[in-house]
């Protein structure tokens, strides 16, 4: 089901920006989380795009949430965490639900919008290389762009690169060859490409779309500045404890990545919260830019790829 302002804006070939909900259901605490999602939608506004918050509603696949559909996902009590292989149960249970960045991506797609803005995304999970977030391989798939900080921090950085490059997802940093570390600017490791500005970004979708190859998202990495970034003595003290209390209460599944988001805000005092806020706003804003100058590319001339001339003519 498309709300109106989306189906209108998808009708005349604007700029549009999905939002995910599983970021609001499960990332952030009631009820900042609301305030955020608000914010989220705000901002792509401001940058002169359309927002399309997805999430689940009674069986309906919603894209673009209005208010009193946002506070039902933020606040509801035990919105269901649905990743893309969820959906068809929640739809046929008739039930509500907050989409990943796995589901988000392909339900975005299906519908023809073109960028995504997150925090961090799924990957490896540390010391269970068994536990990959479905976000990758749905990526691997899905020719969308989606900018995030990153992979959470939480996760096993270098094993989620390899598995990005085994899947043929575009990894690009934005204005940086550094892979950005979700709380912190740097996650220690490089990334194959830099673009920056929005322009090349969307001139890079339009190039991967006329080649035809079959591949997929365009992942482009935005990191928060250093100035802004949490003390990283601190990221790393509070991740070991955060994995530590994880494995002692034998948390496991798709309550991994909540337990360690809410470990991490109630053990920095809020601190990694505001982090948190801060990437997601900046990459919805950028997100926003990314779909106005793609409103505004041409489709990538046909026949990118030369061929040799027939030794007739
Ligand atoms: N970015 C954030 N906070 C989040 C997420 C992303 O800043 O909570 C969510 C996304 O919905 C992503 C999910 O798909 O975390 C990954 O969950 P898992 O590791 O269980 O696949
Ligand atoms: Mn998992």
């Amino acid at each position: 089901m498309v709300g109106d302002e989306v189906a209108l804006a998808l009708a005349h070939g604007r700029p549009l920006v999905a939002l995910e909900s599983t970021l609001i259901a499960h990332g952030l605490p009631r009820p900042r989380n609301l305030a955020v999602a608000r914010e989220l939608g705000a901002a792509v506004r401001a940058a002169g795009a359309t927002p399309a918050t997805i999430g689940v509603l009674d069986g309906k696949v919603v894209v673009g949430l209005d208010d009193d559909q946002l506070t039902r996902i933020a606040l509801g009590e035990d919105v269901p965490k649905l990743s893309v292989r969820d959906i068809p149960f929640a739809v046929s249970t008739k039930s509500d639900g907050a989409t990943t960045v796995a589901s988000t991506a392909a339900i975005a797609h299906r519908v023809g919008i073109g960028v995504f803005a997150t925090g961090g995304l799924g990957g490896v999970h540390r010391d269970a290389a068994y536990d990959e977030s479905a976000d990758l391989q749905l990526l691997g798939r899905t020719p969308i762009t989606i900018v995030c900080a990153g992979v959470k921090s939480i996760l096993d950085v270098p094993a989620t690169l390899e598995r990005l490059e085994s899947l043929s997802v575009l990894v690009a940093g934005y204005r940086t060859d550094r892979f950005p570390g979700f709380y912190l600017a740097d996650s220690g490791h490089q990334v194959p490409w830099t673009l920056d500005n929005p322009a090349q970004v969307a001139a890079a979708a339009a190039a991967r779309d006329a080649l035809g190859f079959g591949l997929g998202a365009i992942v482009l990495a935005n990191p928060i500045p250093v100035d802004r970034q949490l003390d990283p003595v601190l990221h790393d003290r509070v991740l070991a404890e955060a994995l530590a209390g994880a494995a002692a209460q034998g948390v496991t599944g798709k309550d991994i990545t909540p337990y360690l988001l809410a470990y991490f805000h109630e053990a920095t005092g809020g601190g990694s919260l505001e982090v948190n806020i801060d990437l997601v706003s900046r990459n919805a804003t950028l997100a926003a830019q990314i779909a106005v100058a793609a409103a505004g590319t041409p489709a990538a001339p046909a026949g990118p790829i030369v061929l040799p001339r027939s030794p007739a003519e």
